[in-house]
């Protein structure tokens, strides 16, 4: 067997025995006590409120505000109050359910959007629901219904905040931060301490979709204005687990509104990257900013309109694939209509969404299967690095290899063939994101193997990876394998691999 020493580059450079090399003595590595002998953090590494993000997974967001009554995706900012009149209260309990229903984990509500228009009785402007057309809009609070009803269904919910206001006569001055966009963040940071994320769009001014012949606003340094490092650490002492995400630099913005992400997507990045990779995020970065995935399960915008479609489950299923199952985050919009609810075609569809991630991701075959490993890291004080760890359903026990091994086999053998469609593999993100290149391969003797998903890049994982062995994410289902053992290889890694969870269903 072969031994290793643990050794820390910061102990290292500290204890490195500058006497011996003066005297001309072999230089000889020290250890640094390490009873539980895991393994050296590879740098950048999540903050605790980025992982417990991340384990969302999968969250609904809901577009819904002025633009639900013009018809505009983005609104002028001009619109009076009075547009707003909902012909029934506002249910965001109704919308959680069904995305409770399709296997969703929370949900993001927008409470401003660009044009100004706040969906709680805010202080700041009088551009707000209080001045609505009617009782249910004047009765209108959507980030306390959203968080109480969140919490009664144990949900995660956060509220997404236009920093770009089209109402506002202050915005682009100084004024318009202190005075109205700050104060606005305090008053929703006070509907919870329990917020898992902010939602700080990027557009900032220009035309967009429609044109703006009320205003012209300036394009303006974002971190600058809205002094986000200030506001991040403002927002985390009164909501020490929300993400800032977008401008607030938390989360990043998977690049696209399609629904996907690289297949391979590191989590890392570099501070001053810019938007072009987000899909696949920068191997070598050093801010530790994980992709999220902003869709649309409807096919005629953001908000509700009229004559609007909801996508197939089947087409929901490959987004889902190809972003929770590519280590990003996806946020699914379903919009509520007029009435303040969703459409019943909505909670149908969200449903069989539910249904089929069920039916095909929680029969769990590898816990049925006996494991074998060349190579286990060697126990620690009240540590084991075995096989079963990545079986056991716990996500802080892992498998890892000894120091210095970056390759590794594991093999699942079942007692009779089994109908394999999907491998999912999660790393222990907590030493960093590791994993560069694996394969899948599946035999029916153990003796001749056949790659799996062939063509598609295998490379990272990250917080979770989840392969269609058929090789095709929009029709993942279809064509199963039948086989008796499945062997994953791991070619690459940064450092020793750390697996917590391998499933196959
Ligand atoms: C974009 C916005 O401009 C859209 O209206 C929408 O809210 C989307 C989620 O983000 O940047």
């Amino acid at each position: 067997m072969k031994k290793f020493y643990s050794f820390s580059l910061l102990a290292g450079l500290a204890l490195a025995p500058y006497t011996a090399q003066a005297q001309g003595l072999p230089l000889v590595q020290q250890s640094l006590p390490n009873p539980t002998n895991e393994p050296t953090a590879v740098f950048p590494i999540p903050e605790e409120r980025q992982i417990l993000w991340q384990e969302t997974e999968f969250y609904a967001f809901f577009h819904y505000g002025m633009n639900t009554y013009t018809g505009l995706e983005w609104g002028m900012g001009n619109e009076s109050e009075s547009i707003f009149a909902p012909t029934a209260p506002p249910n965001p309990r109704q919308w959680l359910e069904a995305a409770q229903s399709a296997g969703m984990r929370g949900g993001i509500a927008v409470v401003k959007h660009h044009d100004g228009f706040c969906l709680w009785p805010t202080k700041t402007t009088t551009h707000n629901v209080t001045n609505a057309g009617n009782e249910n809009g004047r009765s209108t609070n959507i980030p306390r219904d959203f968080a109480d009803a969140a919490r009664a269904l144990n949900m995660k919910y956060g509220f997404y905040v236009s920093p770009w206001d089209r109402n506002s006569s202050l915005y682009g001055t100084p004024q318009y931060v202190n005075d109205v966009f700050l104060r606005q963040c305090a008053e929703l940071a006070d509907y919870g301490s329990d917020q898992f994320e902010m939602w700080f769009d990027g557009a900032n001014g220009g035309d967009g979709y429609y044109g703006n012949p009320t205003k012209s606003v300036r394009q303006i340094d974002r971190d600058i204005y809205y002094d986000i490092p200030n506001l991040r650490d403002s927002v985390h002492k009164v909501a020490p687990n929300c993400v800032m995400w977008g401008v607030g630099g938390e989360a990043r913005w998977i690049g696209n509104e399609q629904g996907w992400a690289g297949n391979t997507n590191w989590s890392t990045q570099d501070r001053e990257a810019g938007e072009s990779n987000n899909m696949y995020g920068d191997i070598n970065g050093f801010h530790w900013n994980p992709g999220e995935s902003d869709a649309k399960a409807t096919t005629l915008g953001w908000f509700w309109h009229d004559g609007e479609d909801i996508l197939s489950a089947e087409r929901l299923f490959q987004m889902y694939l190809e972003t929770v199952g590519r280590n990003a985050t996806l946020i699914l919009n379903i919009p509520p209509d007029k009435s303040g609810s969703l459409p019943p075609a909505t909670v149908t569809r969200m449903r069989e969404m539910g249904d089929m991630l069920k039916a095909r991701l929680s029969n769990d075959l590898a816990r049925t299967a006996t494991i074998t490993v060349n190579e286990e890291r060697t126990a620690g004080t009240g540590r084991t690095y075995t096989a079963q760890n990545l079986t056991d359903g716990d996500k802080t026990t892992y498998w890892a290899t000894q120091d210095g091994t970056t390759t590794a086999e594991i093999v699942l053998e079942w007692t009779a063939p089994q109908t394999l469609r999907y491998v999912d593999l999660m790393e222990y993100i907590r030493k960093g994101q590791r994993i560069k290149r694996f394969t899948i391969e599946t035999s029916t003797d153990g003796t001749s193997w056949t790659r799996r998903a062939s063509n598609i890049e295998t490379t990272t994982v990250g917080y979770k990876r989840i392969i269609p062995l058929n090789g095709n994410t929009a029709n993942s289902y279809a064509n199963p394998v039948t086989a008796k053992y499945l062997r994953i290889k791991i070619l690459d890694s940064k450092a020793c691999p750390l697996l917590h969870t391998l499933s196959v269903y």
